[in-house]
């Protein structure tokens, strides 16, 4: 599934490389006089290395003519490639065979990195060099053990010190995809690694083959009537003999002489395990490697995000992006939310429906957001009541985490009231859980999830919850408008949860789901007045709502009215989250006259004004 950019690069390069070693098989298997493990070598490098493993098979292993292979191969550098081939593809495959297991196993980075390591060592001592060596050196499999178990742990280490740093940047990075197997950015994670392994094991490959410790490229004999004899003065008189101890069929007797001395030897082990060593834990200073993919795997975080390494993995959960995969409906781009929800009446008592789910929501023509939402709109649907009123609400939950449903400023029973595992068990993915209570106050109200508010929340799951007075006696207006602010992070294809955190902060915002100029455009004439009801639904800032024309009359505060020579007049409310302001404008003069916050910022579209605002901005249309 295409979610990121990157993702459009991994298909063609995975294309590419699957050519590739089309290419380079057919060519090994056919035309190359080639050792059978340098024809798996080659191969399985250019399956995990793409363009570059047919790259540096052209360059250093295809021979340019039929009969020239020995004679082609026998540069120090080719050797050292074809060593190197031969070292990582048994190394690679160990270790991403072992990366697959420890993913699904959900074992923490940390262990993954040393299983990984022994899985590769494994694979590569026990079956690349010393089994399908021994075909081609002569002697028994133990001999050939003890004989390559340096020259591997040598190869292995360096290789290892460039795989690991990057698996573990880039698995514990900003893409977390990359931790798991069925996702493409893992394949792309180990092919990167492999390639950088290969760049940091090879200067120790051509050391080892030009002292002998290792072989390099060889050449099968061809068939009897090329000259073997021939082959084999070519290589005596090319002086490398990396591939001298084996040669024409008869020539199975292991010949190489290691001209290292143990200083040196030692030495080089000592260095590539110090690098080794560095490549497993450095990266540690700076991602979370206790972390694995059961905890966070999948998860993209907003850039811009500070994720040292001690940053937990709830704190990765909260702020990650919804993943366009958990999306079960797109609502068109002109949907509105805040619809009135007609309840059904069972014996006296008002029945909702409440679902939260997953779904994409456009806040422009051309600007999704994908969002948590109850009954597929933002805000979520209007929950219309008369004081007095018995009600029940059903909640069921169709998110893949748990949620609950809060009842913001009503006085109701405590098991009632939501917070989760505070006054309830949050309700799982795919519970439910019923709300029942009898509303005693009237006024403007709402209602939001209270289970990890600082996501789901910021996500759209809230909605408006109007009580009209059982006396009929409120504050009056020609027109009654309800204004629910909410704040968004929209950034690179994904939607975040907008939190006052590094990284989190919004850059769209929206009045009732939509941001200017999608907002409404309310029509009044002079002389008719209306009543604002300004709802602190979003989550982090205090917005100064601000209505141009002159001022309006400020008539209730957080649900409840004030008495008449309580109120006052005001041109500006400060809308904190929670807060509501009920105020009542009237229409004095024909014209557009705007209704907006008064943070310049939150009137942009992610910094850009279109038709001379943004966000926070709505229009009174006055004739
Ligand atoms: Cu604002």
């Amino acid at each position: 599934m295409i979610v990121q950019p990157i993702d459009y690069f991994l298909v063609v390069w995975f294309v590419l490389a699957a050519l590739s070693t089309a290419y380079v098989a057919w060519d090994q298997f056919r035309h190359n006089p080639e050792a059978p493990v340098m024809k798996w070598g080659f191969t399985l490098m250019t399956l995990y290395m793409g363009p570059l493993g047919l790259l540096l098979y052209v360059l250093a292993d295809k021979e340019p003519h039929p009969g020239t292979h020995e004679q082609f191969t026998a540069d120090l550098w080719k050797q050292g490639v074809g060593s190197t081939i031969h070292c990582v593809a048994g190394d690679a495959t160990g270790i991403i065979l072992a990366a697959v297991v420890t993913a699904t196993l959900g074992l923490p980075m940390r262990v993954d990195l040393i299983v990984e390591y022994v899985a590769g060592f494994a694979f590569g001592l026990l079956i690349f060099q010393s089994l399908f060596m021994k075909a081609s050196m002569g002697g028994s499999y133990l001999e050939n053990v003890r004989r390559t178990v340096l020259p591997e742990f040598i190869s292995m280490n360096a290789m290892m010190a460039g795989m690991a740093p990057v698996m573990s940047f880039l698995m514990m990075g900003r893409d977390m995809r990359a931790m798991v197997p069925t996702e493409l950015i893992f394949w792309g994670v180990m092919s990167l690694g492999v390639i950088v392994g290969f760049a940091v094991a090879y200067p120790f490959n051509v050391w080892m083959v030009a002292r002998r410790l290792k072989h390099g490229l060889m050449t099968e004999p061809r068939a009897p009537s090329h000259s073997a004899g021939q082959h084999r003065g070519s290589h005596i008189a090319s002086g490398h003999t990396a591939h001298a101890a084996r040669s024409g069929k008869g020539g199975r007797e292991h010949q190489m002489q290691p001209d290292a001395t143990v200083p040196q030897r030692v030495a080089v082990a000592f260095v590539t395990s110090i690098m080794l060593l560095t490549g497993l834990i450095v990266p540690g200073f700076y991602v979370n490697l206790a972390l694995s993919a059961a905890d966070v795997g999948g998860s993209i975080m907003p850039p811009g995000m500070i994720m040292p390494f001690d940053t937990p993995a709830e704190t990765m959960r909260e702020m990650r992006a919804i993943h366009p995969r958990q999306i079960v409906y797109r609502a068109p781009s002109d949907a509105h939310g805040d619809q009135p929800l007609p309840p059904r009446v069972e014996n006296g008592v008002k029945v909702f429906d409440l679902e939260a789910g997953v779904m994409r929501w456009n806040i422009l023509a051309d600007v999704y957001v994908d969002t948590y939402a109850f009954n597929r709109q933002v805000p979520g649907p209007r929950v219309q009541l008369t004081q007095g009123d018995r009600v029940r609400i059903n909640v069921r939950n169709s998110l893949l985490e748990s949620t609950t449903v809060h009842w913001h400023g009503l006085v109701v029973p405590n098991e009632m009231d939501g917070p989760a595992k505070i006054t309830q068990p949050p309700i799982p993915p795919g519970g439910t859980y019923t709300y029942e209570y009898t509303v005693e106050q009237a006024g403007t109200f709402f209602y939001h999830t209270h289970d990890h508010a600082d996501r789901q929340q910021a996500f759209g799951l809230y909605g408006a919850l109007l009580i009209a007075p059982r006396d009929g006696d409120e504050p009056r207006a020609d027109l009654d408008y309800t204004i629910q602010l909410q704040e968004w992070l929209k950034r690179e294809w994904l939607t975040f949860p907008a939190m006052l955190m590094e990284g989190g902060l919004p850059n769209f915002f929206t009045i009732n789901g939509k941001a200017y100029p999608s907002t409404d455009t309310i029509s009044m004439r002079t002389g008719q007045t209306i009543r604002l009801r300004f709802v602190g639904t979003h989550n982090n800032f205090i917005h100064p709502m601000h209505v141009h024309g002159g001022p309006f009359e400020v008539v209730a505060l957080d649900g409840a009215t004030l008495p008449k020579p309580a109120r006052y007049l005001a041109d500006t409310i400060n809308v904190g989250p929670g807060q509501r302001y009920d105020v009542i404008w009237p229409a004095r003069r024909p014209g557009k006259w705007i209704v907006h916050c008064h943070i310049p910022h939150h009137t942009t579209n992610s910094n850009v004004e279109t038709k001379g605002a943004g966000g926070l901005t709505m229009i009174l249309d006055v004739r």
